[in-house]
């Protein structure tokens, strides 16, 4: 088989990024280790900053987006038994932030996809990329019990933070930045309306809560717990009662609870890899960088990502000037460095830390004292959140 541009990798980024191409007229093939069922069910990301819906727009892909997204004005600071409302049109010049399913998003592109095309393959696992120096790179991949290969102009790696394109990154040259931190984040589902209108963010005594929403009729809620905690060790129960103290308030409030239909815990992890690409193997998304999801940034990052690759790619189909390409890494670690940071001190701002540090807790309060108090030290927060424009 012979394309354009060989994407490994069928989740938002790859996803997006064979729409866009095919959209400028470029061709392109899409292999996807897994299947149709598993990657349109795959609990993620819900927030949505204004470029990514912009992008989705861009694609034509943003019909039930604009239908069922839920646009929120702004987030909820909760700690020592107070709210705090960060009001981001105000803060910002209007602007906001929409909860949407990564899961839609997926489907959403998947539909497209499936029916105008390009090519996409399920259940096709890339084992290696060849000759990346070359100007014909190779895919090798399974599919259908046996091994093919993809001939390439260009391969992106959009196969996550798991895949193998990263791997094939000569050592040499290549330079990787990680921060593991010491808990991770149980998130459930509950088939019930949210407790509120718009993200609470809270740092209660025992730890971290984000009270997020999939729906009107659909809550989704993460707790901060230790590192390599096992998700059957918490009975409904026990999640609602920790919940519950978490998210206490001296106002009157009540949590709302439900059948919770789903569980799973995520390590925090701060990921860069540099460079982003390596003669003409590009990396885009979770393949290349990964944040604690705090800031809400990573599908944010991957999609502005492709964004440039995208236009990148335009370029060069319509002068044949590998100009943008030269300057993807640049462009992208900027963004994502940025990111990186915000969702470093969010995630440090707002957990528990397990060895009790008292005075790593004076600071935290100190940080949320300062945003609840000052209009400046808030638009930087709603700044960061809403989501910084791409530097070019
Ligand atoms: P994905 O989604 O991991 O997709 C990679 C795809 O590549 C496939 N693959 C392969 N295919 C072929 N051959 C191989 N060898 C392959 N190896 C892997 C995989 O099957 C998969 O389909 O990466 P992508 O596209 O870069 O998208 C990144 C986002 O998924 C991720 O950054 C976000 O989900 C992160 N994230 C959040 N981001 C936000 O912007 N806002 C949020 O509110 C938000 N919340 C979250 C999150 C991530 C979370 N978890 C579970 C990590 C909340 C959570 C709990
Ligand atoms: C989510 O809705 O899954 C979500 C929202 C905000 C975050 C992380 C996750 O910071």
């Amino acid at each position: 088989m012979r394309t354009a541009v060989g994407i490994i990798g069928g989740g938002p980024a790859g996803l997006l990024l064979a729409r866009l191409l095919h959209r400028t007229g470029i061709d392109c093939v899409v292999l996807e280790a897994r299947t149709r069922e598993d990657v349109e069910q795959r609990q993620r990301a819900g927030m949505l900053e204004q470029g990514t819906v912009d992008a989705l727009r861009e694609a034509g892909a943003a019909e039930r987006l604009d239908a069922e997204g839920l646009v929120h004005q702004g987030i909820e600071l909760r700690f020592e038994r107070e709210r705090h409302h960060i009001d981001f049109p105000a803060l910002t010049g209007g602007r906001t932030v929409t909860i949407y399913a990564q899961t839609e998003i997926v489907k959403d592109l998947v539909a497209l996809q499936l029916a105008e095309g390009p090519p996409l393959l399920w259940e096709a696992q890339a084992l290696a990329v060849e000759k990346p120096e070359s100007a014909s790179p190779v895919v090798r991949f399974l599919h259908e019990g046996r091994e093919q290969t993809l001939i390439c102009d260009w391969v992106i790696g959009c196969d996550g933070f798991h895949g193998i394109s990263r791997g094939t990154f000569p050592a040499a040259g290549s330079h990787t930045y990680e921060r593991d931190h010491p808990y991770s984040w149980l998130g459930i589902l509950a088939d019930v309306a949210p407790s509120c209108d718009e993200l609470i963010y809270a740092r209660g005594q025992s730890g971290f809560a984000l009270h997020s929403m999939r729906s009107i009729h659909v809550s989704r809620l993460y707790l901060q717990v230790p590192g390599g905690t096992d998700a059957d060790d918490w009975p409904d129960d026990r999640i609602w009662d920790e919940l519950d103290a978490r998210f206490a308030v001296d106002a009157d409030w009540t949590l709302h609870r439900g059948p919770i239909t789903a569980k799973s815990v995520t390590p925090m992890r701060s990921y860069v890899h540099e460079p982003m690409r390596h003669g003409r193997l590009v990396l885009a998304g979770d393949a290349a960088h990964i944040v604690p999801p705090t800031g809400a940034k990573g599908l944010n990052l991957a999609v502005s990502d492709v964004r440039v690759l995208a236009r990148t790619f335009a370029e060069l189909h319509r002068t044949g000037s590998e100009r943008l390409l030269d300057d993807y890494s640049r462009t992208c670690l900027a963004r994502v460095w940025q990111a990186t940071r915000f969702s470093y001190d969010m995630t440090r701002m707002l957990h528990a830390q397990p060895d009790g540090d008292v005075f790593e807790n004076r600071l935290q309060l100190a940080r949320l004292r300062r945003i609840a108090s000052s209009r400046h030290a808030a638009a930087e927060l709603a700044t960061n959140y809403t989501g910084l424009p791409l530097l070019t």
